[in-house]
């Protein structure tokens, strides 16, 4: 082994080293203050109206923060941009994993910036705190539409429960139609209850499916083919283009089965290939027919209403939910309340009764 040198090197030396006399020690002290100062709410604000989207980055950041300290920031800057959303279209799209909606989001997204759109792309996706946002991990899939600088697009936020993953997402919309993008996509993987938080937030519900899986290998439940606006049979090419027209018409004859919708819309069945980029006008068609129809009926004024008097009592619920059983009191309580239910000594309902009354008193 090499004996430690005492000589000099600058790697010996870099303990103990001292700044050159050129450096300016005000000023070392005034990049070190920047370098560390937050930007205000205001600042933020100002800088998502303008469009900047690193300031639009950084506030949905604070939304995300789990940190209270953040929560009054963050409606700060939620409050200073509400009266600048709600200029936009919200599309919200499921479909099994690998069913395309990655390849699907990037051709009809580099669609939408073609033809002048500006496209933010957000996820709701409950298991995203282990795999760290599915868009995220898909960025490959989305290349393009990355790079493009009329989109932008976020992984989803991490949460404990799909209650608080919603609500962020809910409010980083606000941020993103404030920032001035005018198309919102809300991706979610079809599996779970996402659907219908994503429904909730949405004014366009889009599933992509495939032929020839039966709808027990989709795992499409009655209830999602309800919410849909549009059935979209992804991956019509090659081999598949058959198969796909003929998934179309017994979507098309199953969608009759439904009870018509309060938007006075019929949902409609096409196909696409997000691969080959074919089909993804009609798609787009589809949607902006959807849009006249019920821009005219004013069903899309009333369902934002309905949607937001929803938010509200959810975020309640969703508040009450977390102060109640992060409460230190609460905590030890209810443990020895769970044994005692265990043990039958108490009933569950007199056990819950001491627990809010407790709360609540
Ligand atoms: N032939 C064909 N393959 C496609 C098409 N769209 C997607 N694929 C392929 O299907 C696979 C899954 O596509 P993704 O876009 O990752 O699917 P996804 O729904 O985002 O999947 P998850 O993120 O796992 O939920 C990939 O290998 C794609 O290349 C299509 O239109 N045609
Ligand atoms: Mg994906």
């Amino acid at each position: 082994m090499a004996k430690h040198s005492k000589t000099p090197t600058a790697l010996y030396e870099k303990d103990g080293v001292k700044q050159p006399d050129s450096v300016n020690q005000s000023v070392a002290q005034n990049v070190k203050q920047f370098r560390r100062k937050q930007p205000s709410a205001n600042e933020l604000v100002e800088g998502i109206l303008k469009g900047d989207k690193i300031a639009l980055s950084r506030a949905i950041t604070l939304i995300e923060s789990t940190n209270t300290e953040h929560l009054d920031k963050a409606n700060e800057v939620i409050q200073g941009c509400l009266p600048h959303a709600n200029q936009s279209v919200r599309i919200g799209i499921t479909g099994v994993p690998g069913v395309g909606k990655s390849t699907f989001i990037e051709a009809f997204g580099k669609y939408l910036t073609a033809i002048g759109k500006k496209v933010a792309v957000l996820a709701v996706d409950p298991s995203s705190s282990i795999s760290h946002g599915s868009i995220l991990g898909d960025k490959t899939r989305m290349e393009e539409l990355v790079k493009d600088e009329n989109a932008y697009i976020r992984p989803s936020a991490s949460g404990d429960s799909l209650g608080g993953v919603a609500r962020k997402t809910r409010e980083t919309i606000i941020l993103c139609e404030a920032c001035g993008f005018d198309t919102i996509i809300i991706e979610t993987v079809g599996v779970g209850q996402s659907e219908t938080a994503v429904h909730s937030m949405v004014d366009f519900f889009l599933l992509l499916k495939i032929a020839g899986a039966g709808d027990e290998l989709q795992g499409i439940k009655r209830g999602i083919m309800e919410m849909a606006d549009t059935i979209v049979i992804n991956k019509a090419d090659g081999d598949n283009i058959a198969k796909a027209k003929l998934a179309k018409t017994e979507f098309n004859r199953a969608l009759h089965l439904f009870p018509a919708k309060n938007s006075g819309w019929t949902p409609k069945v096409t196909t696409c290939s997000a691969y080959e980029k074919t089909g993804i006008d009609q798609v787009w068609q589809i949607i902006a027919d959807y849009f006249e129809l019920t821009k005219e009926n004013q069903y899309f004024e009333h369902k934002r209403q309905e949607q937001n008097q929803y938010w509200m009592l959810e975020t309640i619920n969703e508040q009450l939910k977390n102060r109640f059983y992060s409460h230190p009191e609460i905590k030890i309580l209810l443990e020895q309340n769970k044994k005692a239910v265990q043990n039958n000594e108490i009933s569950p309902f007199a056990a819950a009764q001491i627990l809010l009354e407790k709360y609540f008193k």
